[in-house]
This record gives C-alpha cells, structure tokens and sequence, in this order.
C-alpha cells in the first residue's frame, strides 16, 4: 500500500473524530524483516460527533501507511472482507454498533524503515518516533491528537535484546516458551498515539532519583549503548534542574514513578517527547568534557528541559489538531528559554534565541512557506515543525507574558493546566485561560497566530524642549504573504526607555519608572513623555519585546552611546549590531560600485572600548564582537548578492583583526587560564570570549597568531578549546597543516559519533576549506551515512547552510550538488531532504543570475519523478 497523494488538510475541515478508543493494548513480536504488531482496541462511538439521529453509524477511518494487514477480527469474530476496504493511506471500516472491540494483526520491517518515522532500526537498536503521523507506520489506527487512549504495550524479543522499554510503568515481566524476553508496560495517562514509544536494545543505563514537591521519589534512568555510558552526567543533572525548576516556576509536578531518556543515534529531529520514555539524538543529549563543546552542553541543558517540559505542556494538556501545533511548541520554547536563562546568563541566552530568529524565521517568514503560527493548511505536517511554529511561537507566549506580568501569567497558565488536564486542546483556549484568569482582554492580540509575516516598525520621535516633552511617533506595517495580500494592525509590546547625555536613564512617569511598555495596537500612534528635560536618545524594543523589525534612524555616534551606556544588556548588543550591519550594508554598496572598501573605523573604536573593558559579561561581550553571519545580513537586504556579502564581512573582520592584534592578544591571554573543565556559565563565558579573540587573531593569519591556536589544540584540554584552535587553523592556517592537523584529529577520535560529526561539519562549513570538492570527498569518507541525518545534516547542511561562501559558488556547482542530495535523500528520508531543500526555496531573492540558476535546480528536483508529500509540497510551494 502507498501513501497516499499529496492533498491540502485544512483547519476549517476540523471535525471532532466519529470514534474514540478506550484502551489500546499492543503486543510487539520483533524481528528485523517481520515484526509482527498486534493491537486490541476498544472503541466507542463519539458522543460529541454522535448526531446521526438514529441513523447508520458512520464508517470508522483507521490510518495505516507501509502495513502488511494480517488479520482483524470484531468482538473476537474475524471480519468478513466486505466490511473493510484498504485504502491509500489507511483502512475503512463498516460499523455495525456504537461499542466494540477490534483485534489487528500486522506485518512490518523496521530494517527497510530508513524514514526513521514509526519503528525503525539504529545501530541495531529498535526505537520509534511517532510525532505527528508515526503511529500509522506501526499499526492501523485512528492516529489524530484528539483520540486519546490509556495504553498497555507488550514487547517480546530475542534475549540479545535485555532492555525493552516503552511508556508508563513497568507491570510484567517474563521469558516465553521458546527463551524470548517479554516485558509488560502499562501507561495510566490517556495519550495521543503520537507519545507512543518502544525501545528495544543493548543498552547500558544511569540512574538517578528525583523527590517531587510532595515528596514522591521519581526513579530517572538514561540509556545509551555501553561505549556512551560515561556521557549522560550532564544530561542527569539538567534533567533534575527543569524538574525542579518547572515546580518553582510552574507549580508542575512529574507523575509517574518513572522517567527515561533513550539516546539514539539516527534521529531526525533532536529529541522527542513520549510519555515516560523521551527518546532523544544522541547529539542532543550525550556530553563528556573532552568531546563536547560548551555549545552542546547548553543545548543539551535546554533540550533535556523542553522534552520534559512537555510531560505537561504537551502531553496532560495536548493538541486538538496539527494545526494547533504551537499550542505546546511555542509554550514549551517559551518555558525552556527562561529556565535556560535562570541557569545562564539572560541576556546571552536572548541575544541567541533573537539572532535564530531574525536570521531564520524572518527569512522563513519572508519566504514562500511563510505561513501563520496556527497555519490554515498544510499538505504535510511534517513540513511545519518549523521556527515560525517554534521560535514565533515562543515569542507570542512570551509577549502574553510581557503584556500581562509574570504574576498574572501563573495564574494564566494555572487555570490552563487545570481546565484542561486530560484534553487535547487549542491555541484559543490558551489564550482564553489568561484572559479569563486575569480579566484581560487579548481580542486583537489573537491576531498574532493567524497573521503570517514580520511586521515592521517605523519610528519617529519629536523633543519639545520648551514643553519639556518627548514624543515617539510608531507605525506598523506588516508585508503581505502567499495567501495573505491585506494584514489588520497587531497588538504589538514595544519596552523602551530613555537615556539622558550622562548615559543615565530618565523618569517616565510619576512613579519614577526608568522602562515602560508602549501599547501599539494601530497602525500609527503617538506616545508624550511629559517632564523630560533634555532631548533624550531612545532604547527601543528592549529585550526584543517583540518579533518585528524596528527601524530608528540612530547615528553611528548614538548606536556607540547606546553600546557603551544603556541599561538593557540586551540592547547594548542591539546597537552594536545596527551599528555592523549599517557598516556592512555600505562596505557591500561600494563593492558592487567597484570603489574602494572604507576601513570600518566606528566598528573598530566601539571593539576597542569592548575589549579593554572587563567589568562586562565576557559571554556579551564576544556576541558583541561577532559581525552578524552572512544568512543574517542575506535576510536583511532586499536583494541578496552573495558575492558582496562575503567580501563586505571578510573585509570587516580583516580590518578590526589588523587593528585591534594588541587587544585581541591580552584579552586572550588574559583569559587563557588553565582551569579543569566545568560548564558553567562563568566558565564558558570566559571560553567563548577567549575563542573569538583566537578566531580574529588567527584572521590575520601571522604565525605568533597560529602557533597559538596549534598550542591550544596540543594541550587537548576541552573540545571547547581543541575545536576552536582547529576550525581557526582550518579557516586560516597553511592548507598542508590544517590537512595534517585534521587527519591527526580524525585518528584520535574516530570511534566517537559526535567528535566525528564535529569534524565533518567544521569542514564542510569553513569558508576557505569546504570547497564542493571537499564535500564530495567527505561523503565518500568511510564514516559518512548516507542513512544517519546527524552526518547528512554536518556534511550537506554544513556546507548548504552554513557555508555561504562556497555554496554560492558562481558557477551555479553547489546548487546542482545540494539538487543532486536532495533527490537521492527523499528516496530514503523524506523529512531530511524537505529540510536540505531550503536554501533552494528563497530563490527570488537572490540577485537575477544565482535565481536562475537556483531555480533551474529547484525545477530539476520537481521533474526529478515521484517526489515524497515533503518534499513536493517544498518544492511547488517554492516554484509557484
Ligand atoms: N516534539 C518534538 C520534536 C519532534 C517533532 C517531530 C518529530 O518527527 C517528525 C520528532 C521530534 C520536540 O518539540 O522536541
Ligand atoms: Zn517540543
């Protein structure tokens, strides 16, 4: 049986299911060809669907994708064949009365599974994911968010195979007759059947307790295969944090006796959420000092918290429908954003989360599939586990948040949580708990999840000095986008303050707040500060209040008052990053005039104020020293030129390199102290600092700069510091050594999954040295798969996504090569090749010659055969 064909599901079309299913009780019988999935199901009329009026009962849908049906019988009777029909795409049943049983037996081959959705095979380990439409690829099923089962899960499997988890608590164990292992697992909370999970391993576990606010011992267990065992300290004790955290900040308790994270290594996505049993890449979870970096232990710390986040904003209260999707992404980033914050530095951890977005989801926004955080259609659901749903999503939630205060906000998602334990909801009823917990009218604001695109914000502002008045004058527009031409004014939170020419910030109203929160709801408006005696410059959007795109005109002198003085941290980053991109964006205007490059004098003398001052978080101010990336500035003009891009930012970085060498010097070595490992976020802080001031100093390419980097490698203290020292060898050093240093590294880790997927991505991603030649090479290296995305995404998305210089070659090579992956991987993995394809979808912004060329291998794809729903729906969005 074949998927069926690509059709557009529409939120309007939402009904409640005709059916719902009691109890669901699996057997699995595995074997790599022909496991065998046998599946009792009580199932009962739907009293809120039940209108018929005593009419026949309408037909029951059960969803099935690539089964081999072996039987199904009713109220143990086995069904004639006229009363079921297979279909593409699943089963079509005659019903006969409102309540009954059904037993189906099925055939499938989790072996040939290479979509790794449903269960599937990795390094000899069966695992599931079933998010969002998986489950159809295990048994038939009415497999929709909104049927909610209480599930019970058998395993039987050869004694190769000692651990066999799936949801819930674990009721039975045993061996069969034939010497089979068996376990039984019951889960108590009624569940969607997309937090269904197996795992059935090798695997070597640690294990750990957790002691709930009322005093209930939680057992936590990570599994891994026994060469990773000595890797999961870091994701324990993040584990244990967010459990905590989400009882402090959240008043969320865990409720089971148990919970287990499984790491595996072919994973598409990062992590998942089942009930009890999150599975999650190993990437995103597996750490030890001397073979992750600083920026894995923060993911990991954050991933770790938004899976078990979940547990209650997804999973006790979950999704009515896909299209509510953002209902527990969006407030699932939101919750782990601020717990990553309290762990960290809140500033650092913003200026990150805001420089995804602007660069990605703006992009993502302004791009073909741009589409609102509750989109109205999709053809593949798959397709919408995207940064608009994600990142936007969290934004939406986190200006509730602003608009109604913290206090305000508990008792918002308080009432959510209760009213809603056990269902499967929607984003209106989110924001109706907060009104109605609050009193709060959000009628306009509901405007920010059906409206797609970015707005933008144009401000003026007036000083009456005689008055003693301050006006700023905002007004929002927000550009129209496929299937959106006319866009109705959004309720948008801007926070600002004001700073005098002492660089202190100034009264705004008569209870002497120095920030306040401007309500823009129309499309122009007008906000008077009274009493303000000097002309003050404005701090505009602090703390990124909201996802537009504000536009002030500030001199380069302002932006370097605002860097030096305002008291938003997050806005000191703020204005030094106008302040590059306005560089940037005139260094690219002279390039393409053929004139001269300006040396960028303003960017040098506001880094060398960064660098000499040491009172400032060490963690900013390295994001302050790096120039926005070539995709972010790409996102920021109207007409991309690739070309310009990279020799404006070269150009940029080479300048403040040679001028600030001195500086650059002793902040490294100031910084250079020989302390063991620990990821702290002093500690890595100080690292990251001390990294970018290596990256520019090695910019220069002198050989005191190199022999410093070729030192910090040698001394092999932290893969921090080890893979820094590398990429800038690789990046700036002698092609010879970097090649020598390399091998010598390869050979020393290449029994390590993820050393090995650092050292294809810093490869494929480096300016200089990731030609499309050195990809090839690197997909031919025995440790690339072809099959594992992790290594697709380090060697193709490294080089696709991340390495603008090469991938823009003029000659057109990188978009054929990445046309050639695309067509090869969707015969394979259809959602890894949907995600290659982006690079290729924002072709009309590219300048005539490379949208030609993009286009034409956008085309290829299209005409390349039988595309997956993924990918088509990528690719005739993109072309139409
Ligand atoms: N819900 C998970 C992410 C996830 C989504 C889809 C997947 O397969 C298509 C897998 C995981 C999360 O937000 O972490
Ligand atoms: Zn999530």
């Amino acid at each position: 049986m074949k998927d069926a064909k690509p059709q557009t599901v529409y939120l309007n079309d939402y009904q409640a299911p005709e059916y719902l299913v009691d109890r669901t009780e699996l057997t699995f019988d595995l074997d790599p060809q022909s496991t065998l999935v046998k599946s009792h199901l009580k199932i009962r009329r739907n009293p809120v669907a039940a209108d018929s009026g005593g009419r026949s009962l309408p037909p029951l849908w059960l969803d099935g994708v690539d089964l081999e049906l072996l039987s199904i019988a009713e109220d143990g009777e086995l069904l004639p064949a006229q009363r079921y029909q297979e279909e593409p795409g699943g089963l079509s049943l005659t019903v006969t009365k409102p309540e009954f049983e059904l037993e189906i037996q099925t055939r499938i081959a989790p072996e040939s599974n290479t979509s790794l959705e449903g269960l599937y095979l990795s390094n000899g380990m069966y695992c599931t994911q079933c998010e969002a439409e998986g489950f159809r690829k295990i048994t038939f099923y009415p497999d929709r968010p909104d049927v909610m089962s209480v599930f019970t899960t058998t395993i039987v499997a050869p004694a190769k195979y000692p651990v066999l988890l799936s949801n819930g608590n674990k009721v039975d164990s045993g061996t069969t007759d034939d010497g089979r292992l068996r376990v039984t697992w019951e889960d108590p909370f009624a569940k969607p059947s997309y937090l269904f999970a197996l795992v059935a391993g090798d695997l070597q576990y640690v294990e750990d307790s957790f002691t709930t606010s009322t005093g209930r011992a939680v057992t936590l267990q990570l599994f891994t295969e026994a060469r990773n065992i000595g890797k999961c300290e870091h994701a324990m004790v993040s584990l244990k944090h967010a459990m905590r955290w989400d009882e402090v900040v959240y008043g969320r308790e865990y409720d089971l006796d148990i919970f287990m994270i499984v790491a595996v290594d072919h994973f598409n996505m990062g992590a998942m959420e089942n009930k009890g049993l999150n599975i999650f890449n190993s990437a995103c979870v597996l750490a030890s000092p001397e073979t992750a970096t600083d920026a894995a232990f923060q993911r990991i710390e954050s991933i770790v918290a938004h899976e078990y986040f979940h547990n209650w904003s997804g999973n006790r209260v979950t999704c009515r429908d896909w299209f509510q999707l953002s209902l527990k992404e969006g407030f699932t980033v939101f919750r782990d954003a601020e717990f990553s914050a309290d762990m960290n530095s809140r500033a650092v951890k913003r200026i990150e989360d805001v420089t995804l977005l602007r660069t990605a989801q703006f992009a993502e926004d302004a791009g073909p599939m741009s589409h609102p955080v509750r989109p109205d259609s999709y053809m593949e659901i798959s397709n919408f586990y995207t940064l608009t749903i994600y990142e936007k999503g969290a934004e939406i939630v986190r200006m509730i948040h602003t608009i109604l205060g913290a206090d305000a906000f508990r008792r918002g998602s308080d009432l959510y949580f209760q009213r809603h334990d056990g269902c499967a909801v929607t984003c209106e009823d989110f924001v109706v708990a907060m009104e109605d917990a609050n009193g709060a009218d959000l009628k306009q604001f509901r405007r920010w999840y059906s409206q797609a695109g970015t707005p933008i914000i144009e401000v003026e502002d007036e000083y009456d000095a005689e008055r003693a008045q301050y006006s700023l004058t905002l007004r929002q527009r927000t550009p129209a986008t496929p299937g959106q031409e006319e866009k109705l004014p959004l309720h948008i939170p801007v926070a600002i303050g004001l700073l005098g020419a002492d660089g202190k910030a100034l009264v705004l109203d008569k209870f002497g707040s120095t920030d306040t929160v401007l309500h823009l709801t129309e499309e122009s408006q007008t906000f008077t500060f009274q009493d303000i005696d000097e002309r003050p410059l404005p701090s505009l959007l602090r703390g990124f209040s909201a996802p537009v795109k504000l536009r002030y005109g500030y001199t380069g002198e302002q932006l370097q008052f605002l860097m030096q003085h305002d008291a938003d941290a997050f806005n000191r980053w703020d204005a030094c990053q106008r302040l590059a991109l306005n560089t940037l964006s005139s260094l690219q205007g002279q390039y393409r005039a053929g004139e001269t490059l300006d040396t960028p004098s303003a960017l040098i003398d506001g880094f060398s104020v960064l660098l000499q001052n040491s009172e400032l978080d060490p963690a900013l101010v390295a994001k302050m020293l790096a120039l926005p990336s070539a995709q972010e500035l790409a996102e920021q003009g109207d007409e991309i030129d690739a070309a310009a891009i990279v020799a404006a930012r070269d150009f940029a970085r080479q300048s403040i390199a040679v001028a600030l060498k001195p500086l650059f010097l002793a902040r490294y070595q100031a910084l250079d102290q020989r302390k063991p490992y620990r990821p702290t976020a002093d500690d890595i802080a100080r690292r990251g600092l001390k990294n970018t001031c290596l990256a520019y100093l090695c910019m220069t390419q002198d050989q005191d700069a190199l022999a410093l980097a070729r030192t910090q490698f040698e001394r092999d203290e932290n893969m921090t510091d080890v893979s820094a020292a590398l990429a800038a060898m690789v990046e700036y050093g002698p092609k010879d050594a970097a090649e020598q240093t390399l091998e010598s590294f390869y050979r020393q880790w290449q029994q390590d999954t993820q050393v090995v997927e650092t050292w294809f991505g810093l490869q494929s991603s480096s300016a200089g040295f990731g030609t499309l030649d050195r990809v090839r090479e690197l997909m031919a290296h025995p440790a690339f798969e072809m099959k594992n995305p992790n290594k697709v995404r380090a060697v193709v998305g490294g080089f696709a996504m991340r390495n603008f210089n090469q991938f823009h070659h003029e000659d057109g090579s990188g978009y054929e090569f990445l046309a050639d992956q695309v067509i090869a991987l969707d015969k394979l993995n259809p959602q890894i090749a949907s995600r290659l394809v982006t690079p290729l979808t924002r072709w009309k912004k590219y300048r005539k010659h490379e949208a030609g060329q993009i286009h034409s291998a956008l085309k290829r794809i299209s005409d390349s055969g039988e595309l997956s729903a993924d990918l088509y729906e990528m690719v005739s969005k993109s072309l139409a």
